[in-house]
């Protein structure tokens, strides 16, 4: 088929890609003239992803795939455009309702944007499937809506919603091997979209409507966001209660049917923190929980700020070394990242602070700089590289041997026999310690 994607993210180019190594004659789309001059130089814009260089060397030679900043006649149209959310509290405030969702709404702008723009090239029996991850309705509400009013006769055409799941930093084999979900605005738009798919995808592929198919990518983020802010609340009652959370959950975990997942920083990244508002939004009245959790993990990050002033045990932080900016383990992405807010707390109260990532520029500096004089260590993401520090070299750099790990990633034991003081976020037993330390 002729296939136009539109949007060349981490979502679409790596689909575009797959598409045209199937076969299919692909047109990617973007208004990002770098990212565009950077594909037509037959380079990548998107690191770390193994195996995608390769797929791309082989569909940009043999011109399967070709890069533009338009779109062009097609038999089917990919829409992969981000949605952020916005946040006015303000308006939150006196409109009712919006109070239930803090604010947060869907922005739609580029959904809107990108269907508009297909509309010249749409002819009778083209298939528009929608992956961006949306609010219940919006194939519906806006997609056709945005067609109808650029004049597009929609009854001709087929629509469905095909959210991804893929997890950055595995996305190629993620995108082949997940079962995926289409959801047809008819029965004829989910089957024609998941034979689009079948000829990538080696998972199963299960055909539902659209707006059930919109719903299940928001239940699955959410179920995450919940499920952190219930492991980041027993990290806060095991401090209380001077038990050794990181302990009590691999020991939960036992249990057949327990599965904690793990107290953290604060929950960054563009989907998890997002996507459970696109529920909120549509539904503020019987959403409790989810809005609750989306508190608990919000208030992470000043959670943390208490916990390194507890560290400091009232003598003032001077300066702060941060290991850690992109917002989870082993990538480079600091989008909604929980580092970036933690590191501007602790500069509004007056401390310097100096970043270290070896995957995010201009973070990826030497370690020793950004640890050289610092009054505190501040471990908030767990990249498997931080495992190789040695902590008695890191003892001789320092100003004070303090260490604060939010990721239960070192070993306390042995930062502790180099000198330092070492306070785990939700090991009670330690805070225990140190409210004696600050009550000498
Ligand atoms: N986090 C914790 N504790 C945990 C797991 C995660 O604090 O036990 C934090 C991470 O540090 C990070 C955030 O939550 O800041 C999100 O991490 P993530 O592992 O959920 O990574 P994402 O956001 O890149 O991927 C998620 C995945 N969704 C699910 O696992 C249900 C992925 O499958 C989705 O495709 C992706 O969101 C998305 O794009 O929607």
């Amino acid at each position: 088929m002729k296939i136009c994607v539109i949007g060349m993210g981490y979502i679409g180019f790596p689909t575009a890609c797959l598409l045209a190594s199937a076969g299919h004659h692909v047109v990617g789309v973007d208004v990002n003239v770098s990212v565009l001059d950077t594909l037509r130089n037959g380079q990548l814009h998107i690191v770390n992803e193994a195996g995608l260089a390769d797929l791309y060397d082989s569909v940009f030679i043999n011109g399967h795939l070709v890069v533009s900043d338009r779109p062009s006649e097609a038999d089917a149209f990919i829409l992969a455009v981000p949605t952020p959310f916005l946040h006015d509290p303000v308006a939150a405030e006196n409109r009712q309702g919006e109070s239930a969702a803090q604010g947060y709404r869907a922005d739609l702008r580029y959904v809107e944007n990108a269907t508009r723009s297909i509309a010249p090239f749409l002819r009778p029996g083209n298939l528009v499937i929608l992956e961006s991850t949306v609010p219940p309705g919006t194939t519906e509400n806006v997609v056709v809506r945005a067609l109808q009013e650029e004049g597009v006769d929609v009854s001709s055409l087929l629509f469905a919603h095909a959210p991804e799941r893929v997890l950055p930093g595995n996305l190629l084999h993620e995108l082949v091997h997940n079962d995926r979900i289409v959801g047809g605005l008819t029965q004829e738009a989910g089957e024609a979209a998941a034979s689009l798919y079948k000829s990538f995808v080696q998972g199963h592929i299960s055909i539902t409507d659209a707006r059930t198919a919109e719903l299940v990518k928001l239940m699955e983020n959410t179920y995450r966001d919940v499920n952190i802010a219930l492991a980041n609340e027993f990290a806060k009652v095991c401090e209380y209660l001077h038990i050794d959370v990181w302990e009590a959950m691999s020991l939960a975990n036992r249990h057949p049917r327990v599965n904690f997942l793990r107290p953290g920083p604060g929950v960054g990244g563009h989907c998890i923190p997002i996507d459970p508002y696109f529920v909120i939004e549509v539904a503020p009245a019987v959403t409790d929980l989810i809005q609750a959790a989306r508190r608990v993990n919000r208030g992470m990050p000043h959670h943390v700020l208490q916990l390194l002033l507890r560290l400091a045990g009232g003598e003032p932080l001077r300066r702060v070394a941060i290991l850690g900016a992109s917002y989870k383990a082993n990538v480079g992405d600091e989008r909604e990242s929980p580092s970036l807010e933690i590191a501007q707390l602790l500069r509004e109260a007056g401390m310097t602070v100096a970043i270290h990532d070896p995957y995010v520029p201009p973070y990826n500096t030497s370690l020793e700089t950004v640890l050289e004089g610092a009054d505190a260590i501040l471990l908030l993401t767990d990249h498997e590289a931080y495992q190789a520090i040695d902590p008695h070299f890191v003892r001789t750099l320092v100003a004070r041997a303090l260490l604060l790990d939010t990721r239960g990633l070192f070993n306390p034991s042995e930062w502790e026999s180099a000198g330092f003081v070492v306070l785990r976020l939700g090991d009670g037993r330690k805070s225990a310690l140190l409210e004696s330390r600050i009550i000498q």
